[in-house]
């Protein structure tokens, strides 16, 4: 059925070290996933289409502007276009107009299997459709066919130094793979008509999704485990074989956590810092690789994805403090207060967007409840959950005292042996590269510009706001 074929690649340039090999596909479930693409590509491109022949329509206001918009992190400001997914502040992600809850239950589930599959869940934010189960093992086997670092990359994740931050190795992982771009080496050589870039960006994509369980494996493995690596397992899918490759647990219930958690952090809209950056850089043409990598230094803050480990810490430290007492709403609600009276924010909780629990954070405590209730981290989550939000909300500021997913995911992973937190923005990061690419590939579909904001200096916004005020 699958017609790949892997050819070595003859580039005009010089390239590092190593060998680096090209994916010829013209494999039928790549196929398949082009055409569903560009089917939805018709109606898309028809919406922009209309923008452009109508001048009043295009001019048409959407929305006011203000200097506290302009000044304040661009909140509420609707300035970019992501298909792929949508953040309603209260019910939360939706892939493809699908709530998270639902996508959960109809994708496709991995054998014995409750969580819907990450790899489905990249079908869905590419085509709009729910894949197949059929569809999902079909590009399940053109991951694996993917799935090769090039020597010059392992050993450069081999040689950087052990201390060095997961996320820092993770950055410099995906730039080393930088060169394995078709993108790029198609825009350099001039073979490629603007109409044909996604179909580039989405050969890319491809394959840094399946190139980066590896990489992170390989980091994980070097940094905690001596550098004693393990091999893929090709009749697992893309999340249950990254377990794998960590190597913390047999267990079963492991791969399938992983599973969730990958699927639950694929995507989370285009402003976010991560998905912007990716975006942003990405409107230069830059090709994947480098585009990823930007996003990836931006979920390294610790306001955006390193809030993950963050909140381990903060709940380990609770725990500890505790000195073995049963965690309660009372004795929480002052340890929280005590963390916000020292000047530090309780992390886990509070949303730039969202303004209700995160349905992420519901679908992990789910299953926290369901295979490790009596976990004393996941008693004390759960403890959380109900004594920090009127602390929060206390403080008359915070817009949204309720926990995002971040509370929960640590102690999910520590459970089974993923104890290490300064790793988790990793996992992370290994998630979202579904989301981001998702939407490098339909920015590209539409055809969308390299962007260029306008900035103002501090005295025009005020001189101007000051002006305009009534
Ligand atoms: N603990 C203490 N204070 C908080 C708070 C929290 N969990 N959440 C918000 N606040 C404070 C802010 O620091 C701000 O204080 P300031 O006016 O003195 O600067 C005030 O409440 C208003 O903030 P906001 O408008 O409600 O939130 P925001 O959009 O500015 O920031 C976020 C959003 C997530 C950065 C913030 O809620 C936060 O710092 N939370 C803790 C860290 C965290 O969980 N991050 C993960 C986010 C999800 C992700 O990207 N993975």
């Amino acid at each position: 059925m699958l017609n790949t074929v892997l050819r070595a690649h003859k580039p005009s340039f010089s390239l590092p070290v190593g060998s680096v090999r090209y994916l010829e596909t013209t494999s039928d479930i790549v196929a398949d996933l082009k055409g569903r693409i560009g089917k939805l590509a018709k109606e898309k491109s028809a919406m922009m289409k209309e923008f452009k022949e109508n001048k009043a329509m295009a001019g048409a206001p959407i929305g006011a502007l203000s200097p506290d918009m302009v000044y304040g992190g661009m909140r509420g400001i609707k300035a970019m276009v992501t298909d792929t997914s949508d953040l309603d502040a209260i019910e939360g992600i939706r892939y493809r107009g699908i709530s998270l809850q639902q996508v959960n239950e109809r994708l496709p589930k991995a054998r014995g299997g409750t969580c819907g599959l990450p790899e489905g869940a990249l079908w869905l934010l590419l085509t709009g459709e729910i894949p197949t189960e059929e569809q999902v093992k079909l590009l399940n086997v053109e991951l694996h066919r993917r799935a090769y670092l090039p020597g010059n990359v392992e050993h450069t994740l081999d040689k950087l130094p052990r201390t060095m931050h997961p996320m820092t190795q993770l950055g410099i992982g995906i730039l080393a793979l930088q060169p394995e771009s078709r993108f790029a080496d198609a825009y350099r050589m001039g073979k490629m008509r603007k109409g044909e870039y996604w179909e580039y960006t989405l050969e890319d994509s491809l394959s840094l999704i399946a190139q980066i369980p590896l990489v992170a494996a390989r980091i994980y493995r070097n940094t905690y485990y001596g550098g004693k690596h393990l091999t893929s397992r090709p009749d697992l899918d893309w999340a249950g074989n990254y377990a794998h490759l960590l190597g913390v647990s047999e267990d079963e219930k492991f791969k399938e956590v992983t599973r969730l958690y990958l699927m639950l952090h694929a995507d989370h809209e285009g402003g976010n810092v991560s998905a912007h950056a990716t975006h942003l850089v990405g409107s230069a043409l830059s090709d994947p690789y480098y585009s990823w990598t930007a996003g990836v230094c931006g979920l390294a803050g610790p306001l955006h994805g390193l809030a993950n480990q963050e909140c381990l810490r903060w709940l380990e430290k609770t725990h500890a403090a505790l000195k073995g007492a049963e965690p309660t709403v009372e004795n929480i609600t002052e340890y929280a207060k005590k963390t916000l009276a020292e000047g530090h924010v309780i992390p886990g909780f509070g949303h730039a967007v969202l303004r209700n629990t995160d349905p992420r954070y519901m679908l992990e405590r789910e299953f926290a409840l369901k295979y490790m209730k009596n976990d004393p981290l996941v008693k004390l989550v759960d403890v959380c959950f109900h004594a920090i939000p009127p602390v929060l909300e206390a403080t008359g500021k915070v817009k949204n005292p309720y926990p995002n997913v971040d509370a929960h995911s640590g102690v999910c992973m520590k459970h089974y042996g993923l104890h290490q937190s300064d790793y988790y923005t990793v996992v992370f990061a290994v998630s979202r590269t579904l989301g981001v690419v998702s939407q490098l590939v339909w920015s590209r579909v539409l055809g969308m510009p390299i962007e260029r904001p306008k900035s103002v200096t501090l005295d025009w916004l005020h001189s101007t706001a000051k002006k305009n005020a009534t």
